[in-house]
């Protein structure tokens, strides 16, 4: 039996552009997914998120559930152009006031929000000037936030910047698999660095503008492990790790950047002006983590820029996830012992957590998913072990609360706690949501 601290936070997540729809809706400005999504064969089964599960016209029903579900938080995020449709200027009184009901629905119900300025839907007209590469971003993104701190800080009081800037810089402008589609190394690092910046500027406004709470950065550090003990793997390995931790936790937690590897990726290294590294440095009050997987790496010279083969790594008795992802729960701790040693043991807080499953429906909608809650389980005992080993976690969402628009594979992958009927629109609660009831209830589990 593990036993959590009196106050550990218990949530779940999602995000805008996933569950949503009404994308046009209310004055709301396009945005670079819109835009992607209508391009032939970008997304799966060319589906898209303008409809998705229609929560802007569901919300208050759907924070109802959340409350009969027993959630303590909700871990939501804002659409850049719905607030604000050119991504400059302008408000969109009708978008910021659906956050603002949002937030007091939720807290009628005695559920406590947390929000994340920036989950990849940026402001059509945004990329339109270059998106994330260029630097004056860095400046609107700031804007943009210093508008949402004043309409929802007084009742917000746990902020994330930016979702997953790895996803953001090198699936949009690295590897073109996600939106605006563009593949060039060296625009996915200097976009990489532009959101550590604009982070750094919201950051700056929040803290001066003395509104009352936490504020960091949501990081998807998955698990990467080398193939074997050879050299070659090894570094490769390193330079997996330093793409997707080093190069933001660097700056931000010890205010270097990872030079070595910025050496050896040469042109593609992104340009930095004098005094961005005081500014990044020391601008996170917590952590988020997202956990999903584990890889193994091995060096690869076909293996674009970084000369690495990453295979799933799969735990003796576990397997994938639909997502094609290899069940690893030790990843999670090892991953949390490893901030703990490299990062001098931030503050944290696992935001994201969950799997993709071939879910059976029986003929009420019901899907009984003890796959998912022993998935759930397991890393909940991991992230319970590296606590007790001294990581400072301090809460964990699942993600997600709902089946919802899985960005490029659209609507083939089925995270929620809920089931979404996408014809109908009706949510069903799975096993899995009754189960995590429980555990939040308790404020433990059986491992
Ligand atoms: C995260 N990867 O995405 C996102 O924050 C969610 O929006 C998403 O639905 C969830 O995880 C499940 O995929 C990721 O390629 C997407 O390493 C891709 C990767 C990691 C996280």
């Amino acid at each position: 039996m593990i036993q959590f601290s009196k106050n550990f936070l218990w949530g779940v997540a999602a995000s805008a552009y996933q569950i949503e729809g009404a994308w046009n809706a209310d004055g709301k400005g396009p945005s670079i997914w819109d835009t992607f999504v209508r391009q032939p064969d970008r997304v799966l089964n060319s589906h898209t998120g303008d409809v998705a599960c229609d929560h802007y016209h569901h919300m208050e029903a759907d924070v109802a559930l959340m409350a009969e579900l027993g959630l303590p938080w909700y871990s939501f995020t804002i659409s850049w152009p719905r607030v604000q449709p050119r991504g400059r200027g302008a408000l969109n009184p009708k978008g910021l006031d659906f956050y603002d009901r949002l937030v007091d629905t939720l807290l009628a119900h005695g559920i406590r929000p947390k929000a994340t300025l920036y989950h990849w839907d940026l402001p059509q007209a945004l990329q339109d000037e270059g998106g994330w590469p260029e630097r004056s971003l860095t400046d609107r993104f700031a804007e943009y936030a210093r508008v949402v701190f004043d309409k929802l800080a007084d009742r917000i009081h746990l902020w994330a910047t930016f979702n997953e800037p790895w996803v953001a810089a090198f699936l949009g402008y690295g590897h073109g698999i996600h939106a605006p589609g563009i593949c060039n190394a060296q625009a996915a690092y200097q976009a990489a660095h532009h959101m550590l910046l604009a982070h750094a500027k919201a950051v700056q406004i929040f803290r001066e503008g003395d509104y009352d709470g936490e504020i960091g950065l949501i990081l998807n550090l998955n698990h990467v492990q080398p193939a074997s003990n050879r050299p070659e793997d090894l570094a490769a390995t390193e330079r997996v790790y330093a793409e997707t931790h080093s190069i933001f936790l660097d700056p931000l937690i010890h205010g270097c950047y990872p030079e070595a590897f910025y050496n050896w990726l040469g042109p593609h290294a992104p340009r930095r002006a004098a005094g961005d590294l005081t500014q990044i440095h020391g601008t996170v009050d917590y952590l988020g983590i997202n956990y999903y997987n584990t890889d193994t790496v091995a060096y690869d010279i076909s293996g674009g820029w970084l000369k690495a083969r990453l295979t799933p790594y799969v735990a003796p008795g576990w397997g994938f996830t639909t997502m094609g992802w290899g069940i690893n729960p030790y990843g999670l701790r090892a991953r949390l012992r490893d901030l703990q040693t490299r990062y001098n043991n931030p503050k944290l807080y696992i935001t994201e957590n969950g799997c993709a499953l071939p879910d059976q429906p029986d003929e009420n909608g019901f899907v009984a998913d003890y796959e998912r809650i022993a998935f759930l389980r397991a890393h909940l005992c991991q992230m319970h072990a590296a606590i007790e080993e001294g990581a400072n976690v301090q809460g964990y969402f699942v993600w997600s609360i709902f089946d919802n628009l899985e960005w490029e594979r659209g609507y083939s992958q089925r995270f929620g706690l809920v089931r979404v009927n996408f014809d109908t629109l009706a949510r069903i609660p799975k096993q899995s949501a009754y189960w995590y009831r429980q555990v939040i209830q308790h404020n433990r589990l059986e491992c």
